[in-house]
């Protein structure tokens, strides 16, 4: 609430601020003319792709930095890569078997592992932090994303796997477990990103002015905060209250958001046109449904209940690698045997 009446006054103040300020802020936060001026690939060049199963998880955070970039790329929707049709026989020929993958087919260049998928983006685009200090920002905030990461794996339900119970259990916490991460676990990061906003990150993440801040003046966003910003959209899709709990200010009855500059940032990065497209499905990667659910949501286990391993739409791509290891198997005997046969008539012959 407090940010948007916030806003409104914005449009009186920023007439006060140069354009040496914003060019200054533009150079400090990595500069979103991006492939114009960073390291892109001459024009012409094919785009890169990104492939990732048809959920938010980390494929969000890939989609997002990419669609921010203003590079040229392709995702799921438009290469196309489904699961049904394409996993199994891309696996084997992935780094390390596992999603997202970013193929540069400009350079021969297949990037596994989310954090590299974007540092790579970032460096191509610039977005990467144009000075020291915005460069270490930016890799903190990879980093703490990767660690809300793990511990959304831990302790939040998915639609493939349920918390653990006595009866079953899983890789999750308890419910026990999942209650501690809302109430302590998640508070205590977020009062410290709070903090950070407020001080060293703030100076970067923020404009010098206010006003250009809320007048949406933001040339673009680091790769750190668009992967940070796609951790805190899942938090939020399973419990919005819990992530953005409002506290009472004054005596007059006026509430305000408990992490007031964070939220300020993560509603600009949502309120971004680029955001909205690939959260509504409408970027190159299509849709990227919900993948933590709430423990109370029909949502848990609702794609499979693998305890453990992927669901429906990939044991159809584990049940064709059986059957093409059943074929190559019997190919293989087959080949065998000829060989074998032959030989034996060789020997005959000599
Ligand atoms: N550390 C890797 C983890 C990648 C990962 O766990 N990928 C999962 C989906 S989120 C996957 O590919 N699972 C399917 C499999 O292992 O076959 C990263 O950040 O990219």
């Amino acid at each position: 609430m407090v940010f948007l009446s916030f806003s409104l006054d914005i449009h009186t103040l920023e007439m006060v601020f140069t354009v040496h300020a914003h060019v200054s802020w533009l150079a400090e936060r990595g500069k979103m003319s991006l492939g114009k001026r960073g390291r892109a690939e001459p024009s012409g060049a094919p785009p890169m792709e990104l492939r990732y199963f048809p959920l938010l998880a980390k494929g969000l955070g890939p989609a997002l930095v990419l669609e921010h970039s203003g590079l040229p790329w392709r995702g799921n929707r438009d290469l196309p890569f489904s699961i049904s049709s394409h996993w199994a026989a891309l696996k084997p020929l992935t780094p390390f078997g596992q999603l997202p993958l970013l193929s540069v087919p400009s350079v021969g260049l297949e990037i596994a592992q989310t954090t590299a998928i974007l540092n790579y983006v970032g460096r191509k685009a610039c977005t990467e932090g144009a000075t020291d200090k915005a460069f270490a920002i930016n890799q903190m905030l990879i980093a703490e994303a990767e660690d809300l990461y793990g511990a959304m794996n831990k302790f939040l339900p998915t639609v493939y796997k349920r918390l653990s119970t006595a009866e079953v259990i899983t890789s999750k916490g308890t419910r026990e477990d999942y209650d501690s991460f809302w109430a302590t676990l998640l508070p205590a990061k977020l009062e410290k990103l709070e903090r950070l906003w407020a001080g060293p990150a703030g100076e970067i993440l923020f404009p010098p002015s206010l006003a250009l801040k809320a007048a949406g003046a933001h040339p673009g966003f680091m790769t750190g905060e668009l992967y940070l910003w796609s951790m805190l959209f899942q938090l939020t899709l399973v419990d919005k209250e819990a992530c953005w709990p409002s506290e009472p200010v004054g005596d007059m009855g006026m509430s305000q958001f408990k992490y007031e500059s964070l939220f300020s940032w993560y509603a600009v990065i949502e309120a971004r046109k680029c955001t909205q497209d690939v959260i509504e499905g409408r970027s190159s990667m299509g849709e990227l449904r919900q993948y933590y659910q709430h423990a109370d949501s029909g949502g848990v286990c609702s794609e499979g209940d693998e305890r453990g391993r992927w669901g429906r739409d990939l044991q159809a791509g584990c049940r064709l690698d059986l059957a093409c290891f059943i074929f190559q198997s019997f190919v293989l005997r087959c080949t065998k045997s000829y060989k074998a046969k032959a030989r034996r008539l060789d020997c005959k012959l000599h």
